[in-house]
């Protein structure tokens, strides 16, 4: 298990972080996503690949920085 940590700006209102957090359990099932609206960062609990959640959160629509 590794925390990863990214930028998501255009990440809005509570809606987006759900959209998020179902983008990333799609592709690894006991991760855990920890969305803050203010700080507009997400922290994801995973054993994906880094470069595979970022993909996911960018397919679902949101810019990753
Ligand atoms: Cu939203």
């Amino acid at each position: 298990m590794m925390t990863l940590e990214f930028n998501v700006p255009n990440m809005a209102c509570s809606a987006c972080a759900t959209t998020i957090t179902n983008a990333v359990t799609s592709i690894d099932s006991t991760a855990t996503v920890d969305a803050d609206l203010k700080t507009k960062r997400v922290k994801i609990d995973t054993q994906q690949p880094e470069a595979t959640v970022k993909e996911e959160i960018v397919a679902a629509g949101h810019t990753v920085t």
